[in-house]
């Protein structure tokens, strides 16, 4: 059994993406009888759908999760539904900067996270991390492969989503005004419980939302 799990290559004029280092820090991991594989996904509306779709292909995942940086969140974001809108902010990685148009004109205008989204909360917590669900994953590239995973899974019996993650205390250290952070290494303890709940866990339907899904990518 496989677990997909991706981050992506620095951009916006940082050197690093948390989002790839905690994976790089995952790679090969054994949870609950499931082996992480790991890939890069390029920050370009061009290339990342192919890339995903290659690495959906290669892994043939059981599970999969996708994480991206969004700095300014405060906690690890666990994204609930990607919509089916590009505007980007800001030029991607190819310098391209696409506004206002779907990701795909075939496809409905939104797709929910099939993960234990409340479980993974309520369990990250519990363990002592600071995290959230959050209502948008934005309307730049990690919104868009949130999207084509849900699309190309659609069907699938593959649980499926994304998680934001905020900034490193290095790239808060940078910014101006400062953002929250959290260090590489809380990072990874997050993400590798929050791996093992998905995988492991099911849903608690009925437990409270607290306020959430204010801040977006
Ligand atoms: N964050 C960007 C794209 C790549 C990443 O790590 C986003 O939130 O869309």
């Amino acid at each position: 059994m496989n677990i997909l799990l991706t981050g992506f290559e620095p951009f916006g004029g940082e050197a690093i993406n948390p989002s790839w280092e905690i994976a790089r820090a995952l790679q090969g991991q054994v949870i609950a009888g499931a082996t992480v594989q790991t890939r890069c996904l390029p920050t370009s509306f061009g290339g990342a759908p192919a890339a995903l779709a290659q690495a959906l292909a290669q892994v043939r995942p059981a599970l999969v999760i996708c994480l991206g940086q969004a700095s300014g969140r405060t906690e690890i974001s666990i994204e609930r539904v990607a919509v089916n809108l590009i505007d980007a902010r800001i030029a991607d990685n190819a310098g391209e900067r696409p506004q206002d148009v779907p990701v795909r004109a075939d496809a409905p205008a939104a797709y929910f996270s099939t993960l234990p989204i409340k479980a993974m909360r309520n369990g990250l917590r519990a363990a002592g991390h600071p995290a959230g669900l959050s209502l948008s994953a934005g309307a730049f590239v990690c919104n868009q492969v949130f999207f084509e995973l849900q699309h190309q899974l659609a069907g699938q019996a593959v649980k499926s989503g994304f998680i934001h993650i905020p900034a490193l205390p290095e790239q808060a250290a940078r910014s101006l005004p400062t953002v929250a952070s959290m260090s590489l290494a809380a990072q990874v303890d997050a993400i590798k419980l929050a791996i093992a709940i998905a995988w492991t866990g099911e849903e608690e339907l009925a437990s409270a939302a607290p306020d959430e899904g204010a801040p977006v990518a």
